[in-house]
Order: structure tokens, then C-alpha cells, then sequence
């Protein structure tokens, strides 16, 4: 009987370990079955809340990638600048994998990146901006060195985009900056836009927008009119895209273009195509006529979005707060 007993203790003991086996091994695969597509899908560069744009870094035509965002855990607004990190990477894209060329970790707030050539050496310079900061990067070797720096007075610096909006044949850098009064239930954007002189930016033109700029690019009309894109909003509710004649601001065409008034905190243009990623992951795709927009495609679902990009080929990038994925359409 005791040999019985030791029997059905020993062979319970081993039912408890082919479970919790089976239950460890479950563990195991459905881990790596995340990773798997986790790896696959979205890469963590290290970066949060990434923001992305198109960069030409040695001026051969094709495109590379600059991401920039936090590093580390969400701070509080008033957090002092010591103790924010932020970086930038400049990537090759390798078919859906983005290899890294150069990077800088030792930025304090990155909120938005640009790239474009403002010196017309034919490469491309890099903008980022955050916290009132204006940052121009060179690509030197495998460095990111900062060749220009401005400190604008107001702090609240969400978004840049480079282009020629004057069409004067040189780009500009474009930085909106939003103010709401105490009190006050709707705020104002100033678009701000500097051209670069020798080592520094300087005021070009400036206009006003009522209501928070989610994100604002250049975009050109089929017969060549180049003008700002923008999304309007306040707080949760937005989606109006505006077209706005750059050096004026006059509203050339504008309309709702999100479903259900969804922000989109994320423009992009490319010859006529703009592509519009909502907060809630949907991205809409719209052309660009001599009129105005065209009725926009929703066109994939994903997780919130903090940043889409239009590259060659066909090709896309979808960020959000954690990495980005590079996908075809
Ligand atoms: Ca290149
Ligand atoms: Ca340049
Ligand atoms: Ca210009």
C-alpha cells in the first residue's frame, strides 16, 4: 500500500510538472509567437513617440529616413530641461528594415523632425524642433553635428516641415507655435517661416491659424501651385484639412477629411499624393488637384499613429509611440 501511495504521489507530482510544463511551454510560444510579429512589424528604434520624415543625406536621390522622439518615460510638461533625453536616428532603408547610419542621444526634447536642403548644396540638412528649440543637423561621416540653433520665445513648438512655399526656388523651414489665453477655449497657431542664411534662420513670413496645428507639410497642385497642408483641431476633435497659400496664408480649400472628426496629428506629402494618419490609426489617402483635395481612401487600420510618411515605391512608414514599420501599398 505505501508503495501504492508513493506511486500515486510520485505520479501526481509528475501530472503537476507535465502541466505546469505544458503551461510554461504555452508561455513560451505565445512569447514568441509575439515577438515574432512584434519584430517583424514594428522595430523599436529606442525612440518614444517617434516622428518621422524623408531625408536625402548625400544627395544620390534616394531617400533615407530621420525618426526623433523621447527616450525613456513620459515627463511632466514643467519637468526641467536636465532631466528630458531625446534623440534622432538617420536610417537606410534595407526593404522593410530601416539600418542605422548615424544617431544623437543627448537631445533634450525632440517634438517633430524635417528634412530638407536649406543651404542648396544638394544634400539634405535635418530640422527638429521642441520645447521653443529650432535644431539644424548635418550628416558628417557617421556624426549628426548641429550646424544651427535658434531659441524661439514661446515654448510651445509642436511641428516643422521644410519646403519652397513661396516658390522662390529655395526652401523654407516652417514651425507652428500655439498660444491659448487664460481662460480662453480655443487657442491660435502661428506658422512661422525662416529661411536659412549663411548659419542662421530668419524670419521670413508668418500667419495665423485659429485652433491647434496637428501637423502641417508642403504639398504641390497638379500644375505645379505649391502650398501648406494643414490639420486643424482643438483638443480631441479636428481632422479639417487646410490648403493655405504658404507666404500669405490665404485658405486656397479646406474640409473635414477624417471620419467622425478624428484628429490626425500626422501629415505627409509626396508630388500629389498626402496621406493623413489619424490618432486612432487610420490613415486616409487624398490627392492633390488644381481645386483642392480629393475625397480621401482610408486605407489601413492600425494602432494610433504619431507619425506616416510616404517613401518611394509604394513604400510607407507608420509610427507610434513605441517604434515604426515600414509597409507596402
Ligand atoms: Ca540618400
Ligand atoms: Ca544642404
Ligand atoms: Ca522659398
Amino acid at each position: 500500500m505505501a508503495n501504492g501511495k508513493r506511486q500515486t504521489a510520485n505520479g501526481g507530482w509528475r501530472c503537476i510538472c507535465k502541466s505546469v510544463m505544458r503551461w510554461w511551454g504555452g508561455i513560451f510560444y505565445f512569447l514568441l509567437f509575439t515577438f515574432y510579429f512584434c519584430g517583424v512589424s514594428w522595430c523599436d528604434l529606442g525612440l518614444r513617440d517617434v516622428r518621422v520624415a524623408r531625408v536625402d543625406i548625400d544627395g544620390d536621390g534616394t531617400v533615407e529616413v530621420v525618426a526623433g522622439g523621447r527616450i525613456g518615460q513620459a515627463v511632466a510638461v514643467d519637468v526641467p530641461r536636465n532631466n528630458r533625453k531625446a534623440g534622432i536616428g538617420v536610417y537606410r532603408v534595407d526593404g522593410a528594415l530601416l539600418q542605422l547610419i548615424c544617431e544623437r542621444e543627448d537631445l533634450f526634447w525632440v517634438a517633430d523632425v524635417a528634412g530638407g536642403d536649406l543651404d542648396g548644396d544638394g544634400i539634405d540638412e535635418i530640422v527638429a524642433v521642441g520645447l521653443g528649440h529650432v535644431m539644424i543637423f548635418d550628416v558628417v561621416g557617421n556624426r549628426l553635428v548641429e550646424i544651427g540653433h535658434e531659441i524661439l520665445e514661446h515654448h510651445w513648438t509642436d511641428r516643422v516641415m521644410v519646403g519652397d512655399v513661396d516658390g522662390d526656388g529655395r526652401v523654407e523651414v516652417g514651425v507652428t507655435v500655439y498660444d491659448i489665453a487664460q481662460g480662453a477655449e480655443i487657442g491660435r497657431s502661428e506658422v512661422r517661416f525662416f529661411s536659412w542664411v549663411q548659419t542662421r534662420l530668419e524670419s521670413s513670413f508668418v500667419f495665423f491659424v485659429d485652433g491647434h496645428v496637428g501637423d502641417l507639410c508642403g504639398v504641390t497642385a497638379a500644375r505645379g501651385e505649391t502650398y501648406v497642408a494643414l490639420e486643424v483641431g482643438v483638443g480631441d476633435e479636428g481632422g479639417e484639412i487646410q490648403m493655405r497659400v504658404g507666404h500669405t496664408g490665404r485658405v486656397f480649400w479646406r474640409g473635414d477629411l477624417t471620419v467622425g472628426g478624428v484628429r490626425a496629428l500626422s501629415l505627409d506629402a509626396r508630388e500629389t499624393q498626402l496621406v493623413i494618419g489619424g490618432i486612432d490609426g487610420q490613415v486616409w489617402m487624398s490627392q492633390v488637384t488644381s481645386f483642392g483635395l480629393s475625397r480621401a481612401n482610408v486605407f489601413q487600420h492600425a494602432v494610433g499613429l504619431s507619425g506616416v510618411l510616404l517613401l518611394s515605391d509604394r513604400l510607407m512608414t507608420l509610427s507610434n509611440r513605441m517604434g515604426l514599420k515600414i509597409l507596402r501599398f
